[in-house]
């Protein structure tokens, strides 16, 4: 059996990738989106829209019927007897709150009836609340509070108490649902929720997730006992163990054996969330590397030689699920920033990689702050741009001046804010949707000195699940995987064009903008 698979739990879909290791190829691969294919969840975009005080929650049900739609797809694509390994990922923070029946009812499900209308019974809350909820800003400074400061939450944790990670959801339910959270028998993140029902047990949380929860303690990945009680009474009962991402969780239950046509007993490898899954499916899961994802908002990533947490509380440190950790930080003013600054003069998308070669580098002195809205990184509650320079830039009537100076802060903003992940990167895979832009691509290149390449992957998040699994139980090394199926696409590769201190002036100008 030489077939791995890798699933996505995704906010807004379920998808599969099916990997051949011996001949190092893709097999199938199918997805489902939520919205379009489930639309009685009412939940177009993968959540349930208009949540009260910034509540953003999904059916758990929703992606349990998506996974079987998933399975029914990938059956008629390949045969499923000849997966060996298994693994997965679902998006980070989102939980999913069972009863008592819960580990008797996954243990004995019967083929002849649906996942979700067997599970419906044990949840003892009806909808997950997911990484998108921001209603929980009580619960952080409550959080912090009892830990002593934000700092104390982000040292033992590798992040403040942020409203989207699990903790302070965990908190508020059981602030709001007194007697919900009495019942709860157990709390699961999706990544551990999805894995249990493969599984027909239990299964661990990973420290690539786990430490997506204010909950776990980076320096000994166990749960810590101060943010436990800092979150709610009798929480580690509720919570399953916490693992590293290199173990098994357990094998196939008897359902998917006989409903899907699955071999008897394949291993399933723990799930981890979608960030360190995707570390994997880069081909970046060791030091060196990193990944920047240039999507509605940007996001930097990569494996840490070492385990620091960011003394600014802007970043997030992870398990990485291939051992050690991995550093996050989520930019908000990404694609749209850039995208904003490209419609305030009516251009397209050639116009706006035009003015690369209409300016250079370092823009004349003309530095903008590109936040459209709220900066996560670093914190800054403005919904403007802030611009420096000549006065034709300053009243926004140089477009090919505002273009460069957005990516030019963007890149060297992000260059700034993860210099506390002490990483030193020979090579940068640029992902997402303006990863393609050469122009965009030479910028990233030239502020960190580094090579940039892009990949052949896609959907990075479901493949880093299928190398883990195939490296975990099909005897073959993590690095031959990654040399196989994480290729650079050939002719992608940017390299450094200037000198280190090209962009000093820029810095300068930009810190003192931040700071203004
Ligand atoms: C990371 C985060 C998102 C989710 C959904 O902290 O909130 O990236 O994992 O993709």
């Amino acid at each position: 059996m030489s077939y791995a698979l890798g699933l996505d739990s995704s906010t807004q879909s379920c998808s599969a990738i099916v990997i051949d290791v011996e001949t190092g190829t893709v097999v199938a691969e199918a997805s489902v989106n939520f919205g379009e294919r489930l639309p009685q969840y009412n939940a177009p975009n993968g959540f349930i829209p208009d949540g009260a005080d910034g509540e953003v929650h999904a059916d758990p049900l929703m992606w349990l019927d998506a996974l079987e739609l998933l399975l029914e797809e990938l059956k008629d694509a390949c045969d499923l007897s000849k997966i060996g390994a298994i693994s997965g990922a679902g998006q980070q923070h989102g939980s999913v709150y069972l009863n008592n029946r819960w580990g008797k009812t996954i243990q004995s499900l019967s083929p002849e009836l649906s996942l979700a209308g067997q599970i419906s019974p044990c949840l003892s809350r009806r909808t997950s609340p997911i990484w998108m909820d921001t209603s929980t800003s009580v619960e952080c400074h409550e959080i912090a509070a009892a830990v002593g400061s934000d700092n104390g939450v982000c040292a033992k944790s590798g992040s403040i108490a942020i409203e989207r990670f699990t903790g302070p959801q965990i908190r508020r339910f059981y602030k709001n649902d007194p007697e919900g959270y009495e019942k709860t028998a157990r709390i699961h993140l999706v990544s551990s929720f999805m894995c249990s029902v493969l599984c027909g047990a239990d299964a661990p949380i990973d420290t690539g997730d786990g430490a997506g929860m204010n909950l776990l303690n980076i320096q000994t990945w166990n749960w810590d006992f101060e943010l436990l009680d800092a979150t709610a009474p009798e929480l580690k009962r509720r919570l399953p163990m916490p693992m590293q991402g290199k173990i098994m969780a357990g094998r196939i239950s008897k359902y998917f054996v006989s409903k899907y046509g699955f071999a008897d007993n394949t291993p399933i490898t723990i799930f981890t969330g979608d960030n360190p899954s995707s570390l994997v499916g880069m081909g970046a899961s060791k030091p060196g590397k990193l990944v920047v994802s240039l999507g509605t908002s940007d996001t930097f990533f990569a494996a840490m030689p070492s385990v620091v947490a960011d003394p600014h509380g802007c970043g997030h440190v992870f398990g990485n699920p291939t051992g050690g950790s991995m550093s996050l930080q989520c930019f908000v003013n990404g694609s749209l920033a850039r995208e904003e600054v490209k419609d305030k003069f009516g251009y397209d998308w050639d116009q706006f990689t035009a003015a690369f070669s209409n300016t250079p580098i370092g823009n004349d002195g003309n530095v903008m702050l590109p936040f459209f809205r709220p900066e996560i990184s670093p914190r800054m509650d403005i919904d403007a741009p802030i611009l420096n320079g000549s006065e034709s830039f300053v009243n926004w009537e140089d477009a090919d001046a505002a273009i460069r100076a957005c990516v030019e802060a963007q890149v060297i903003n992000m260059k700034l804010r993860t210099d506390w992940m002490q990483l030193k990167p020979e090579v940068i895979y640029l992902t997402g949707g303006a990863s393609q832009n050469d122009a965009i691509a030479q910028v990233v290149a030239d502020v960190f000195q580094a090579e940039v390449q892009r990949l052949t992957v896609s959907g990075s998040v479901a493949l880093g699940g299928a190398l883990r699994a195939a490296s975990k139980s099909l005897g073959v090394q993590l690095s031959d995987l990654e040399g196989t199926f994480c290729k650079a696409e050939p002719g992608s590769t940017i390299t450094p064009q200037v000198r280190p201190r090209a962009y000093a002036a820029t810095v300068d100008k930009l810190a003192v903008l931040l700071h203004s």
